[in-house]
């Protein structure tokens, strides 16, 4: 098939989604169309079946906001034309989906069909969308897609929560790449951040406010009281000068790294001993799952998507959102010895099995041809 997929092409999730996804389906011979408006972060070198679509985005003066959405539809007929696409599937609802339909309904009068996938990822549901300045088009989006997929049930009851859709949601959710063998630790970049070797605390976002980035801090801070800890944060974002002015306040900047963003955040992972995901709400948490995948443990609170991926217990801990003072106890467990450790990073790895890529993009491609054949 040849697909087309639009993206945010940013260290936000559903980018690294939709990157992941397209790299793997050109690995098992699709022709994957990427569009957007810079190189997806993820995207890596040249490989074969991949090409990448620049949307150009117009500065005109008159403009005092670029009419991202109109160059994003105009760039989907150009690529659909001439590079013969048979879908288009869209990663993030705004405005991708409404751009989709557009392009939609221009091909439609040239005489070609072109369907379109929208997947929901979360805050263009939770946050966003059903906010009313976007609600109308996001629900006739919804409703005019060929098929709709949420990356987890809870987003998918959200959506039919804010949303006054009865169409069909399928439920696939995010995948990760399961590693066969098992990294081994580069001791001497270790030491280079816990040279007493005490536990690694780390935490990955755009730290955003629903990424709850201050209690990333207090729960370190209260585990840093009773045993010695280190925390690595990665990304950057509107809350990051705030926090590291608590940081300052409260006497922790010889523990805390912040390390901005980073390309390729599994090796900052496999440094790490603990996750930290506080989030206020989150349709999934691929972070976590990232994390998991390197045999990291998950502190995280029990909202939305995350008990989906993080199993109470098992593969870590899960609290009620602001509940820092649970989180660093539960933290301090996991922490307590090797063994307990050790158990919680096994079952972290064994879990991830449930979302290897190689069982997940399979569904995508089912669900292709079920739209084609319609
Ligand atoms: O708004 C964000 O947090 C970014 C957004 C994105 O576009 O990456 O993240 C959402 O999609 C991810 C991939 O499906 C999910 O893992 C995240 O949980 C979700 N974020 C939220 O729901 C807050």
């Amino acid at each position: 098939m040849k697909i087309g997929i639009v993206l945010y092409p940013t260290y936000g999730g559903s980018g690294v989604v939709a990157t992941e996804l397209g790299k793997s389906l050109a690995g098992k011979g699709h022709e994957i169309h990427f569009i957007t408006y810079s190189q997806p972060v993820r995207l890596g070198s040249f490989r074969e079946n991949i090409f990448y679509h620049e949307v150009r985005v117009s500065n005109y003066p008159l403009f005092e906001y670029e009419p991202y959405e109109t160059v994003l539809a105009s760039e989907m007929v150009d690529v659909v034309k001439h590079e013969g696409l048979d879908i288009l599937h869209v990663h993030y609802a705004i405005p991708h989906a409404s751009a989709a339909f557009m392009a939609r309904q221009i091909l439609k009068s040239q005489g070609i069909n072109i369907p379109f996938v929208t997947t929901l990822h979360g805050t263009d549901i939770t946050l966003v969308g059903k906010d009313p300045a976007f609600e109308p088009v996001i629900t006739f989006c919804l409703n005019e897609s060929d098929a709709v997929t949420a990356v987890s049930e809870s987003l998918k009851n959200d959506t039919y929560k804010h949303f006054s859709t009865t169409r069909e949601i399928k439920v696939i959710p995010n995948f990760i790449p399961v590693q066969h063998k098992v990294s081994v630790m580069n001791w001497d970049l270790r030491r280079r951040y816990a040279p007493d070797d005490e536990p690694i605390l780390c935490h990955i976002s755009n730290f955003r406010k629903v990424k709850r980035v201050q209690d990333v801090l207090r729960i370190f801070s209260k585990v840093n009281e009773l045993k010695n800890a280190r925390l690595l944060l990665v990304g950057d974002g509107p809350e990051r000068y705030a926090l590291e002015e608590s940081c300052r306040e409260l006497n922790l900047c010889d523990r805390v790294v912040f390390l901005g963003k980073v390309r390729d955040t599994q090796q900052v992972l496999e440094l790490a001993d603990l996750f930290l995901l506080p989030s206020e709400t989150e349709s999934f948490g691929l972070a976590a799952l990232e994390a998991m995948a390197v045999g990291v443990p998950v502190i995280s609170s029990n909202t939305g998507g995350i008990p989906e991926v993080n199993v109470h217990g098992v593969t870590g801990f899960l609290s009620n959102v602001g509940d820092v003072g649970d989180m660093a106890e539960n933290a301090l467990h996991i922490l307590r010895d090797e063994e307990t450790l050790n158990m919680f990073r096994k079952n972290a790895l064994e879990r991830v099995k449930e979302f290897d890529i190689e069982k997940i993009v399979g569904r995508y491609e089912e669900l292709y041809h079920e739209v084609l054949n319609k």
